[in-house]
């Protein structure tokens, strides 16, 4: 497949300032008629044929000027539409194509869900719907008149103000005319027509407008859509408050589809969701279901300036709308509930998620310099590598400057297609910095390594802190330069005392900026002994290699003022621990009885302070999070023992505490998602997940008891995922009665799907082809299959990497089988062999077989051909 370069690019040498879309839904054959009015771009070629891009279009007729062509004079098939000799003055084109959205099963251009007809355009999805210049840098007006049939689809809406809407005499049908006035690219189109509920409310934006919100749902859920109302408005104050970005249209509508490739999508004033991130009611979403929903609610708001107010000359600059947007709905959360909390499991992500991507094959930098699918790039590091780069860039320049270069950024480029240039040189306009070496994270791909050594003269009462850094050769980049890394820092007393120490490398707000291969700073002052704490808050998406003793990190864990390096402590013990057990099956015993007595008494100490910041301390690292630290020759299953081994003497060891805070924090009064309450119920969970683990008699009644006395899913669930660790008839009962509970309920199905996927046991395989069978499953919904393949692809580390190989091969065959009707969904499910590099021999050859299987086979799409290249290369 071919190759597009960033180096390659050139702007469009037509531009499109309005657009009028007629859309005449029908299920099988809708007809769209578009009229754009067009003139040669200045920037662009003076002799160049107009070619507009399609997608498995069936055009009905061109018009130039309103006099229709004829066959002499353009070239269509379904993927372009070219007029070698268009005018070179302003002219304007009527095409017209149908197309079938029933038969749409990539859910991308306009396609069918429960009935409804919605649409995807982003990235390339717009020219399915009609022959355009589908390209982020063209940016147009769009006016869309959409006509249905009412009884199917009594609510019709568009991009921008609702303009005009009326009945088509004796025909049954109607239409609603939709107006957006700022110019967008057509990545950002959006129509929906369908029979939904509705749930609104009115917001007053800080310069006094009315702006009408709603969320329209499935028929009979409007009451779950409540949680994600307030989120919205919480959202939009946030935005107003701290970036100073207000709404810009008289209606903000957000649809929830059950058929969705993504999360969401930020389509001006027409927000288009997966269900999962709306629908939320006690019984049947989790805490964690409700944090998620804040989220994406905000993001997606947010995008409404960082994406659509200014968004992106090209794909390459993706990360400019989306690191920064994942930037500013993490700092939303952050302001919404715990910061530290929230900090903490952002980094758990970022490492499960991008550090993983980063050490793969399909590492790539958060700028790419080229693509064979763009779809394939919406990534952890495109995201949350993303997101990291500008709030290390806010940790450097400080929060005021930060303030004044997004002002300028978003001052200066509004209404425009901008790059990841324009956005630096906002900041070093503003504070006159040179940050061109800064730049370097855009372009340089993996995960720089920090090694630190510290040296105390206890004479010259001075401590210095030597630095090295170096980051891994990934694919096309063998060599790397130092990159800038801001260290957030302090020194700790081994007792807690205050301790006074000067450095003039690191400044009033502790930052030290580390932009060589190696450097040292010195400590003055220095009376005993410290402990350094360093990268507080995680103030850079490296990893660090430190020579500290496992009881100076304790020292921490019990001391320090920075609540992220407290639990990075406790985290960096369990994985020296755990890495241990897994290579070598032996550790010393004192080794774990100091890491469990000093988590016991954490518990003690901490516990009712912070609930939720107790439970994360609680909770060892994952199966896959181990892997990725032993790095090569992995066996996950001497990984899963390790993990089993460790979990089970830390519940032994703390049986007594764990199980008064099981029993004292019972929840009563009626379900709250709030941060504190969800905290609570965190807690209680971990608590009784390394009771559990203790003793599995105890374990299983206890969890049988909580989960028929829950009133919330959080706790059903927490107490179901008990269970399955325990084989036996308890938990096959407890499993069955859930899913007939639940069984009208898909997302509550997914839940199910996803714990049973993940049971750690040799029957797990069998287990998922049986509910691929379920009436509940569809291929063709890319939930379902998420929770259940992805599932045990993402999160079974035993089963998906059984030492025969058939987990691998049962993916393969899945993914050969999705990318027929889903591309998309079939090269996401696919990454899951990014790591079939590190495993032991014996695997490594089962993976690579199953992966050949797969590039073998004709017809495969460009998205998986593109995944299952670059996995084997
Ligand atoms: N900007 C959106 C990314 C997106 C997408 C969404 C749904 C289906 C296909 C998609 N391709 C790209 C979502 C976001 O990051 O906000
Ligand atoms: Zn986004």
């Amino acid at each position: 497949a071919s190759v597009i370069r960033l180096e390659d690019y050139r702007p469009s040498d037509f531009l499109i300032d309005h657009v009028d879309l007629d859309v005449k839904l029908h299920q099988k054959e809708t007809r769209v008629t578009a009229t754009l009015v067009m003139r040669p771009n200045p920037a662009g070629r003076s002799d160049a044929p107009l070619v507009l891009d399609g997608d498995e279009l069936n055009l009905k007729s061109v018009a130039l000027d309103g006099r229709v062509l004829s066959s002499e004079e353009f070239e269509a098939s379904p993927q372009s539409l070219t007029i070698a000799q268009a005018p070179r003055q302003a002219f304007t084109l009527t095409i017209e194509t149908e197309i079938n959205p029933t038969a749409n099963t990539k859910l991308m251009g306009l396609y069918r869900s429960s009935g409804n007809y919605c649409t995807q355009c982003e990235a390339e999805g717009f020219r399915r719907i009609t022959y355009f210049l589908d390209r982020p840098d063209v940016l147009s007006v769009y006016t869309t008149r959409i006509e249905a049939n009412r009884e199917e689809s009594p609510v019709l809406l568009g991009n921008g103000n609702p303009v005009e809407s009326g009945s088509i005499d004796d025909t049954g049908r109607h239409y609603a005319v939709w107006h957006d006035p700022h110019p967008k690219p057509s990545y950002l189109f959006a129509l929906v027509g369908g029979r939904l509920g509705r749930v609104a409310k009115s917001f007053t934006t800080m310069s006094g407008r009315e702006v009408e919100l709603a969320i329209y749902v499935e028929p009979g859920k409007e009451n779950r859509a409540d949680y994600a109302l307030d989120a919205l408005e919480r959202s939009m104050r946030w935005d107003e408050r701290v970036f100073g970005r207000e709404y810009d249209l008289d209606v903000f509508n957000i649809v929830a589809v059950s058929d969705f490739n993504m999360g969401a999508m930020e389509n001006k004033g027409l927000n288009i969701f997966n269900d999962k991130y709306v629908l939320a009611s006690p019984e049947t979403a989790t805490d964690m279901d409700y944090a998620h929903i804040e989220a994406i609610i905000a993001h997606e708001y947010f995008h409404n300036w960082s994406g659509n107010r200014v968004t992106c000359r090209d794909w390459f600059q993706l990360c400019l709308k989306e690191g920064l947007t994942v930037f500013r709905d993490q700092e939303f959360s952050s302001d919404e509930r715990s910061r530290p909390v929230h900090r903490i499991a952002e980094v758990k992500t970022l490492r499960a998620r991008q550090f993983l991507e980063d050490a793969s094959p399909l590492s790539h930098p958060v700028r790419p310099s080229q693509y064979r699918e763009i779809n394939n790039f919406y990534t952890a590091t495109v995201y949350e590598k993303g997101a990291e780069i500008v709030r290390m860039l806010k940790t450097i320049i400080g929060e005021e400057d930060f303030r004044r270069g997004m002002d300028l950024y978003f001052g200066r480029c509004d209404g425009t297609a901008a790059t990841v240039e324009d956005f630096l040189n906002a900041f070093a306009e503003v504070t006159g910095r040179d940050l061109s070496h800064f730049a370097r994270w855009y372009e340089q791909s993996g995960t720089p390594r920090v090694t630190v050594k510290s040296h105390y003269d206890g004479a010259a009462h001075t401590y210095r802190l030597d630095f090295t850094q170096s980051t891994p050769p990934t694919p096309g980049q063998a060599k790397k330069e130092p990159m800038a890394i801001p260290v957030t820092l302090g020194l700790v007393s081994h007792d807690g005392s205050p301790l006074s120490a000067a450095c003039d490398r690191v400044d009033e707000r502790g930052v030290f900026l580390f932009d060589k291969a190696a450097d040292s700073i010195t400590f003055t002052g220095v009376t005993s002994l410290p402990v350094p704490s360093l990268f507080r808050g995680f103030s850079a998406p490296v990893k660090v290699s430190l020579d500290l003793p496992n009881a100076e990190l304790l020292v921490l864990l019990r001391h320090d003022t920075d609540a992220f390096n407290r639990w990075q402590a406790a985290q960096t013990v369990a994985m020296r621990l755990l890495a241990s057990l897994s290579i070598n099956a032996q550790v010393p015993g004192e080794e774990i009885d100091a890491f469990s007595t000093a988590l016991c008494a954490f518990i003690d100490r901490d516990a009712e302070n912070d609930p939720a910041f107790a439970a994360l301390v609680m909770t060892l690292p994952s199966e896959a999070d181990i892997a990725q630290e032993i790095g090569q020759d992995v066996n996950p299953d001497a990984i899963h023992r390790a993990r089993t081994e460790l979990r089970h003497r830390l519940g032994s060891t703390g049986a007594g505490q764990l199980q008064r805070i099981y029993e004292s924090f019972t929840d009563s009064g009626p379900y709250s998602p709030d941060a504190a309450s969800a905290g609570l119920r965190s807690l209680r969970n971990a608590c009784l997940d390394l009771l559990a683990a203790a003793d599995p008699e105890t374990g299983e009644a206890l969890a049988l008891a909580q989960l028929d006395s829950a009133t919330n899913m959080t706790d059903r669930l927490a107490s179901l995922s008990v269970l399955t660790t325990i084989p036996g008839k308890a938990r096959e009962d407890a499993i069955a009665r859930f899913g007939e509970r639940y069984r009208n309920e898909p997302l509550v199905i997914d839940k199910w799907f996803t714990l049973q996927a993940a049971i750690p046991e040799d029957g797990t395989l069998e287990r998922v082809k049986h509910l691929m069978e379920h009436p509940a499953f569809s291929l063709g919904n890319p939930n379902r299959v998420r929770s259940l393949i992805g599932s045990f692809a993402m999160l079974n580390q035993v089963q998906f990497n059984r030492a025969d190989g058939a987990g691998y091969r049962l993916l393969a065959s899945i993914v050969l089988r999705a990318d027929e009707l889903n591309p998309q969904l079939a090269a996401r499910l696919l990454t899951a062999f990014s790591t079939w590099r590190m495993m032991e021999n014996g695997r490594r050859k089962h993976a690579e077989e199953a992966l050949r299987s797969i590039a073998q086979k004709p017809n495969l799409s460009r998205d998986v051909g593109d995944i299952v290249s670059r996995s084997l290369e």
